[in-house]
C-alpha cells in the first residue's frame, strides 16, 4: 500500500468512527463508557438530593462519572424532554425516577433501544420489561406502617384520610394501597379516602382545611410524601387543629423534621434514598460490564418520632446538599 492509500484508509477509519459517534453507541459520546445520567423525579427535593449524594459517592469510588438533572415539577411532560436530550447524549446508563408509570414508558424504551442501560430508582413503570433493575423502598409496607403509627396515636379510632400527590406515581399508589389495606381491617377507623394535592404544598394545605371544614372530627392523616406532608401540616396548623389531628408523613426532609420537633407532625417514615442511589450505581455498572444484575431490590425505612429524632432517627434525616 502506498503512503497515499494509507492516508485514505485512515480517513475512512476516522469517518467510520465519526459515524459511530453520531449514530451513537452508548458510552461513546460521554467518554469512558462509565458515564451515568441521573434524572430525578423533581429537582430540589431533598429525597432526590440525598439520592444524588449516594450516587455521586458510589460513582466516584467506581471511577464513573455522573450528570444529574431533574424537572422543576414532578411531571412527565417536563421529565420526558430531559430524558430525550439525555438519550441524545448517549450516556452508558440512565438512573431515573419516572414521574408517571405509564407516560414515561415510551421515552425509556427509546433509551434502551439506543443501547443505554436503564435503572429505575425509587419510582417504577407499569411495564416490567423496561429497565435492568428496580430499586425502591417497601412502599406498600410503609403505607401499612403509617396506619400502625396512626392507630397507636389514636387508640379509640376515628376518621382518617390520606393526602397523596397524583395517581399514576408508583410509589405513592403503593403507599396509599398499603395504608388502605390496613385501615380497612380496623372497624374503629372510618377511612375518608385519598386526596390528590399535585405535589404542591399550598394545594395540600388548602385541601386539608376544606377536609376539616367538612369533617371537623378527623383524627389522623397519612401524608404520603415529603411535599404532601409539609402542606398537610401547614393546613392543620392554620385550622388550629394540631392537638386533635395526628399526622404521619412519609419521608424525612429538614422542614418535615422541624414540624416533628414543633409537634405538628407525630411520626415520619424515612426512606433510604442514599442507599437506593448507591445500589443504583452498582446495578448500572454491572449492566454496563455485562455482569448479572438484580431485577428488584427493596430498601428499608425507619419510623422517626420526637423520641428518636436525635438518636437512632438522626442518621435517616435527608440532606439538602451533599
Ligand atoms: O417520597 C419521595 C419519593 O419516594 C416519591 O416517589 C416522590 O416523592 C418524594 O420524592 C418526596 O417528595
Amino acid at each position: 500500500m502506498t503512503r497515499k492509500s494509507h492516508t485514505m484508509a485512515a480517513v475512512v477509519a476516522v469517518g467510520a468512527a465519526a459515524t459511530l459517534l453520531l449514530s451513537g453507541c452508548a458510552g461513546e459520546a460521554g467518554g469512558n463508557g462509565r458515564d451515568i445520567a441521573f434524572i430525578q423525579g423533581l429537582s430540589g427535593d431533598e429525597f432526590y438530593i440525598t439520592m444524588q449524594c449516594g450516587i455521586e459517592s458510589a460513582a466516584k469510588d467506581a471511577g464513573a462519572t455522573v450528570n444529574t438533572q431533574g424537572p422543576t415539577k414532578f411531571d412527565p411532560t417536563l421529565q420526558k424532554p430531559l430524558v430525550d436530550s439525555v438519550v441524545a447524549s448517549r450516556p452508558a446508563a440512565i438512573l431515573i425516577a419516572p414521574t408517571d408509570a405509564a407516560a414515561m414508558r415510551a421515552p425509556l424504551r427509546a433509551a434502551e433501544r439506543a443501547g443505554i442501560k436503564v435503572i429505575l430508582v425509587d419510582t417504577t413503570l407499569d411495564d416490567p420489561s423496561i429497565g435492568e433493575s428496580r430499586i425502591a423502598s417497601d412502599n406498600k409496607g410503609g403505607g401499612a406502617e403509617a396506619f400502625a403509627a396512626i392507630r397507636q396515636l389514636n387508640p379509640n379510632g376515628g376518621k382518617v384520610l390520606v393526602m397523596s400527590t397524583d395517581p399514576g406515581v408508583s410509589t405513592l399508589d403503593a403507599r396509599v394501597a398499603g395504608f388502605q389495606g390496613a385501615v380497612e381491617q380496623d372497624p374503629k377507623f372510618s377511612y375518608l379516602g385519598v386526596q390528590y394535592s399535585h405535589n404542591d404544598p399550598a394545594e395540600a394545605a388548602k385541601i386539608m382545611s376544606a377536609a376539616l371544614s367538612k369533617d371537623p372530627d378527623i383524627v389522623g392523616v397519612f401524608a404520603a410524601n415529603l411535599i404532601a406532608a409539609e402542606g398537610t401540616a401547614t393546613g392543620v396548623r392554620q385550622a388550629s387543629k394540631q392537638d386533635q389531628v395526628k399526622i404521619v408523613g412519609f419521608d424525612a426532609g429538614p422542614a418535615q423534621v422541624d414540624q416533628l420537633r414543633e409537634g405538628t407532625v407525630q411520626a415520619l417514615i424515612a426512606q433510604e434514598p442514599a442507599t437506593i442511589g448507591t445500589d443504583g450505581v452498582e446495578q448500572a455498572l454491572a449492566a454496563i460490564d455485562g455482569k448479572p444484575v438484580t431485577a428488584n431490590i427493596q430498601t428499608g425505612f425507619q419510623v422517626i418520632t420526637a423520641e428518636n429524632v436525635d438518636t437512632e432517627g438522626a442518621k435517616w434525616i435527608y440532606k439538602s446538599s451533599c
